[in-house]
């Protein structure tokens, strides 16, 4: 048996003018992406929630189901509608394969967003803004937020988390 024919001589040493400068190209533009990084941290307007704690799934889930039953004020397609607490703060739990509650926000009025998963990782994308966090069992994030107009907008889960992952959606509702 014999194998394939060997490749020409200079098949793998050296490297082209051309190549070469692409790969420098490819490599600073790298770079440039892994700073640019840390300047929109500082100066952009897309900041990621730096405020974050450890809290057990179970533990979230409990706090969340109290939370909606003392804030319900109704439901949207079966999912509980709920307000923000006197204090402004509200709970959002990412689960397979939902988001829930429905969060009734006031438009102007900030709120603080407690936001974990129950089981798997998910990811919470705010549409149609350009809103994108992700969401760990186990951590729990603060999410500050003002909302600048009234509507529906809509949620959506962007880590894959399993075979029902395309139906994961929700809803957060801004109201004057
Ligand atoms: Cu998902």
């Amino acid at each position: 048996m014999s194998s394939l024919t060997a490749p020409h001589a200079r098949y793998l040493s050296g490297t082209s003018r051309d190549e070469r400068l692409w790969l420098l190209f490819a490599v600073a533009w790298c770079l440039v992406l892994f700073f640019a990084m840390y300047v929109w941290q500082a100066i952009g307007n897309q900041k990621t929630p730096i405020e974050s704690y450890r809290i057990e799934p179970a533990e979230f889930r409990a706090l969340t189901q109290d939370y909606i039953a003392a804030y319900r004020i109704g439901d949207v397609q079966g999912i509980p509608l709920v307000t923000p607490t006197e204090d402004g703060e509200a709970f959002l739990a990412a689960r397979a394969f939902a988001f829930e509650p429905v969060l009734q926000l006031k438009k102007g009025e900030s709120v603080r967003i407690y936001l974990s998963s129950y089981d798997f990782q998910h990811g919470l994308s705010i549409q149609p803004l350009n809103v994108n966090f992700q969401v760990l069992p186990g951590y729990l994030y603060v999410v500050n937020l003002t909302p600048t107009e009234t509507g529906e907008f809509g949620l959506i889960c962007n880590e894959y988390c399993g075979l029902g992952h395309h139906t994961m959606t929700g809803r957060i509702v801004v109201v004057d």
